[in-house]
C-alpha cells in the first residue's frame, strides 16, 4: 500500500539561535539555550527542528556566511553542546535539520582565501572572478563585469585590487558565489553534507539552492526602471544546470542512506511549475520548497522597500493556485514567516485590538493546509514587529544597506524608519520573549539587538497560562493535524474564491471532511449560507457565538463528515 513520507504529517519549528535564549550573558543565544527550552517545544508538539546557521561564521549575516561548514561558531557553542543538543532533541523524539548555506560562503572561508590569492591557484574557478567589462580598466568606476545588482544593494561585484578582477557576490560583498561548474566545489560541499549527516542530523535546509546554477556567460540584464543596478534574476534563478545538480547532490548524499530525512529548499522566485520539478518524488530532488508569491504581496512596484498594503483576496489567490499545482506531484512548505520576513501578526494580521484572534487565525489558514507547516519562533505567543524608535536599534546588514541608500537618495529618516519598522528584517529578529523579567528572559547580559517593549505582556509565560492561548491554540491545531488524514492528505478545495474577507476552504480525504472558515477582517461577517454548521472542531472564539456571523478575525473548523 501507498506510504505517504513521514513528514506529511509533521511540523517544523524554526530556531533562530542567535535570539532565542542566551545562557552565557553574552547577549547572543546559544545552544544550551536551546537545550533549556527543548520542552517548550516539545509540549508545543513540533517534530522537526530547523537551526540557522551556527557555524563558524564572521557573522556579517548572522551565520549565512560561513567561513568554516564542520566548526560550530564559539559564539553560539562547543561541538560539545551541539551533540549534547542533538541527543536532547532525539531524546523527545524530535528531528534536528540544520541549514545548508552553499550558494555563497564566507570571505573569510580558506577556500576563498586561497582563490583570492593568485588568478592561477588551483581554488581560483570555486569563485566566479572576472575581468572589467571591455573598454574599462581595472577598478574603474562602471567596470564591473557585468550590470547586476546585489540582493543587499549595490553591485553584485567587489573589486579585489590584488589580482585585478572582480567576484561575483549575489548577496553581500562578504558572501562571495560558489562556483557550482567546478566539480571540486560540487564535490566538497556533498562530502560536507555527509559529514553532517554522519554526526547525527535529520537533514538540510537549503538556502537559496535555486541560485546555485548561473547562465555561463554571466549576460547583463535589461535594467528597471529608476535602477542603477539590473536584477540578475534570469541568469540565476533555477538555472540551466540547476536540477543536475540536486539530483547530483541527492545520489551523492542520500542515494545509500534509509533513514528519515527531510530536505528543503529555499527557492526565491521560484514558479509553481518549477516546484512540482523540484519537489516530484520521481525525480530525486527536494522534499519541498519554499516558494515567495504570498511574501510579495505586500511589495510595490519598487519591491521590499515599496511597501504597499497587501489585499487579502490576493492571499487566497496564492494560496489556491499552490495548493491545487502541487496537488498530485510535489509537496507544499506552508509558511507565514521566518527571520527575513516581518511579523506574520503584524503583517497579514491585527497586532493590536485582535492580536490573539488574528495571530490563531493565521495559525489555522496556514496549519489547515495541504503541505508541511514552518513555525517561527515566537508565532506560537503572537510576537509582533520589533516597534523600534530608532534607527540606531536596526542590526541587519540589509537593513543598514537600505538605511544608507535611502538617505542617499534624500529619504527623510522618519520615513526610512517607517519603513523598516513595517518590513525590515530585525522584525523576526527581536529575542524570543520567555517572561516579564529583565529582557524577557532572554539574557542577564546585553542583548545583541532591542528586545520588543511589549515583552511585559507577550511571553512565552503569560500566554500559556492565558485564558486567551496562542501557545495553545497551536498545540491544537497540531494534534489535529497528526490525527487527521484529511489535514495532512487531504484535496483543498477553496470555497467562495471571490469574496475578499471571507477565507474558507474544505479539506477532504476519504470518507473525513473538515471545513475552515476564517473572516480576515476586524469586522464581523455573515457565515454564507450554503455551509452546514457541523461539529465545531476548534475555534478561536471561547463561546459558540451566533451561528450565521463570524465574528472580528474568527476562524473555525468544521467537521462535516
Ligand atoms: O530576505 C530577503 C531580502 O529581503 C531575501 O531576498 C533573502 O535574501 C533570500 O530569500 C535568501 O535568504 C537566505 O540567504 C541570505 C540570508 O541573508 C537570508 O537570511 C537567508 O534566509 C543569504 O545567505
Amino acid at each position: 500500500p501507498y506510504q505517504p513520507a513521514w513528514w506529511t504529517n509533521a511540523v517544523v519549528y524554526q530556531v533562530y539561535t542567535r535570539s532565542f535564549a542566551d545562557t552565557s550573558g553574552d547577549g547572543v543565544g546559544d545552544l544550551p539555550g536551546i537545550i533549556e527550552h527543548l520542552d517548550h517545544l516539545s509540549e508545543l508538539g513540533v517534530d522537526v527542528i530547523w537551526l540557522s546557521p551556527i557555524h563558524q561564521s564572521p557573522q556579517y549575516d548572522n551565520g549565512y556566511d560561513i567561513s568554516n561548514y564542520r566548526r560550530i561558531d564559539e559564539r553560539y557553542g562547543t561541538e560539545e553542546e551541539f551533540d549534547r543538543l542533538l541527543a536532547e532533541v532525539h531524546r523527545r523524539g524530535m528531528k534536528l535539520i540544520m541549514d545548508l548555506v552553499v550558494n555563497h560562503t564566507s570571505d573569510e572561508h580558506s577556500a576563498f582565501v586561497v582563490s583570492a590569492s593568485s588568478r592561477s591557484n588551483v581554488s581560483r574557478d570555486s569563485y566566479f572572478w572576472r575581468g572589467p567589462r571591455r573598454g574599462f580598466a581595472p577598478g574603474e568606476p562602471g567596470g564591473e563585469p557585468n550590470n547586476w545588482g546585489s540582493i543587499f544593494g549595490g553591485s553584485a561585484w567587489t573589486y579585489h585590487p590584488g589580482t585585478e578582477q572582480y567576484y561575483l557576490h549575489l548577496f553581500s560583498p562578504h558572501q562571495p558565489d560558489l562556483n557550482w561548474e567546478s566539480t571540486r566545489v560540487r564535490q566538497r560541499v556533498f562530502e560536507m553534507m555527509n559529514w553532517w549527516l554522519d554526526r547525527g542530523i535529520d537533514g538540510f535546509r537549503m538556502d537559496a539552492i535555486n541560485f546555485i546554477s548561473k547562465r555561463p556567460s554571466l549576460p547583463d540584464s535589461p535594467v528597471g526602471a529608476g535602477g542603477m543596478f539590473a536584477n540578475g534574476a534570469p541568469s540565476f534563478v533555477s538555472g540551466p544546470r540547476v536540477h543536475e545538480f540536486i539530483q547530483e547532490m541527492m545520489r551523492a548524499v542520500f542515494a545509500y542512506r534509509d533513514a528519515d530525512y527531510l530536505v528543503v529548499g529555499e527557492t526565491e522566485g521560484v514558479t509553481v511549475d518549477e516546484a512540482v520539478l523540484f519537489t516530484d518524488p520521481l525525480r530525486g530532488e527536494l522534499d519541498m520548497v519554499f516558494q515567495f508569491e504570498h511574501m510579495r504581496l505586500d511589495h510595490g512596484p519598487g519591491g521590499k522597500w515599496d511597501y504597499l498594503p497587501m489585499d487579502p483576496a490576493d492571499l487566497k489567490t496564492v494560496v489556491n493556485r499552490w495548493q491545487r499545482a502541487l496537488s498530485d506531484r510535489g509537496w507544499n512548505s506552508l509558511y507565514l514567516g521566518n527571520h527575513d520576513q516581518p511579523r506574520a501578526v503584524s503583517r497579514f494580521g491585527d497586532d493590536d485590538k485582535y492580536r490573539y484572534e488574528s495571530a490563531t487565525l493565521l495559525a489555522t489558514l496556514q496549519h489547515m493546509q495541504r503541505g508541511t507547516p514552518f513555525i517561527y519562533q515566537g508565532e506560537e505567543i503572537g510576537m509582533t514587529n520589533a516597534g523600534f524608535a530608532s534607527l540606531d536599534q536596526y542590526r541587519d546588514l540589509e537593513s543598514l544597506a537600505y538605511y544608507g541608500i535611502a538617505t542617499r537618495r534624500g529619504i527623510s529618516p522618519e520615513r526610512i524608519l517607517a519603513t523598516l519598522n513595517q518590513v525590515s528584517r530585525d522584525n523576526a529578529r527581536t529575542p524570543m520573549q520567555w517572561d516579564d523579567g529583565p529582557n524577557g528572559g532572554f539574557t542577564t547580559g546585553t542583548p545583541w539587538i532591542d528586545v520588543n517593549p511589549n515583552y511585559r505582556d507577550i511571553n512565552v509565560q503569560a500566554d500559556r497560562t492565558a485564558e486567551k492561548s496562542v501557545f495553545r491554540y497551536y498545540q491544537q491545531l497540531i494534534n489535529l493535524r497528526h490525527g487527521s488524514k484529511a489535514v495532512s492528505l487531504g484535496d483543498f478545495e477553496l470555497m467562495d474564491p471571490g469574496d475578499p474577507k471571507l477565507f474558507a476552504f474544505r479539506r477532504r480525504f476519504g470518507d473525513e471532511e473538515l471545513a475552515v472558515l476564517c473572516n480576515v477582517s476586524g469586522e464581523p461577517l455573515p457565515v454564507p449560507q450554503y455551509e452546514p454548521r457541523h461539529r465545531l472542531v476548534l475555534g478561536n472564539y471561547s463561546d459558540p457565538g451566533d451561528p450565521e456571523m463570524l465574528r472580528p478575525w474568527e476562524a473555525r473548523i468544521h467537521r462535516l463528515s
